[in-house]
């Protein structure tokens, strides 16, 4: 039995979708975010080192990271579900965004969060202005610009194609929700960008999507 470790408001939520997007059966075990750093619980470690969500669990397999855990799933149990033919355009676009989302979507919006919450969070009173001077300076000089060409790039790549990789919704569209999403809760992300909002729209409406929700619980994304 597959077993999803799934912490709340998390990328975790991606694996529950796919599963339902391919009809398997799994089981989720639940982790809470500690309320006020919002960081995993310690029992995660027990489960993989590194602490984090999503991790899975197959049979002998434990295995980790977002888009390793798609590939796997959708390789192993998929039978070409959600996944482009070998040798084609829509297969090399599906890699891409594949790797995109983690590799070059979170980073800033993680920036993003992390700048947000030095300026907001708590320190004495003398060091409050350098630290927001620190963190506007970081986040208007290089976060903020380089999230708007992300979004204007992938706006435009929505442009040609109506999903990711292609004209068939698959496994990679799964992975970009993550930041997609978390893009429309702080990344500036909004309607403005009728693409990328008409997908999170598309997306929202799978009924594999809701099931998922359904399956996950509460589901409301860190600003
Ligand atoms: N690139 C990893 C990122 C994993 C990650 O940072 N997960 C977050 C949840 S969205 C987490 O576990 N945060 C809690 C913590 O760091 O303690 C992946 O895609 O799986």
């Amino acid at each position: 039995m597959i077993v999803v470790h799934h912490l709340n408001n998390s990328r975790s939520q991606r694996i529950l979708w796919l599963l339902e997007e391919l009809g398997l059966p799994y089981e989720v075990k639940r982790y809470q975010r500690d309320a006020k750093t919002m960081l995993a619980p310690p029992e995660l470690r027990a489960v993989h080192p590194l602490g984090k969500s999503p991790v899975i669990s197959d049979g002998e397999v434990t295995l980790a990271e977002s888009g390793a855990i798609v590939e796997y799933l959708a390789g192993k149990y998929g039978a070409g579900q959600l996944v482009p033919a070998e040798g084609t355009p829509e297969k090399l676009r599906y890699t891409y965004w594949m790797h995109f989302a983690e590799g070059s979507m979170m980073p800033p919006l993680l920036l993003k969060l992390i700048f947000d919450r030095i300026e907001k969070g708590p320190m004495p009173f003398f060091a409050r202005p350098i630290a927001r001077r620190i963190a506007q300076t970081a986040r208007n000089a290089m976060v903020l610009p380089n999230l708007q060409r992300i979004l204007d790039y992938a706006e435009g790549e929505l442009g040609k194609r109506e999903w990711f990789a292609g004209p068939a919704f698959t496994a990679a569209d799964i992975q970009m929700s993550f930041p997609m999403e978390a893009a429309s809760a702080r990344g500036g992300l909004d309607a403005g960008r009728p693409k990328l909002w008409g997908f999170l729209q598309k997306i929202h409406a799978r009924p594999a999507y809701q099931r998922a929700l359904e399956k996950g619980g509460k589901y409301e994304l860190l600003r």
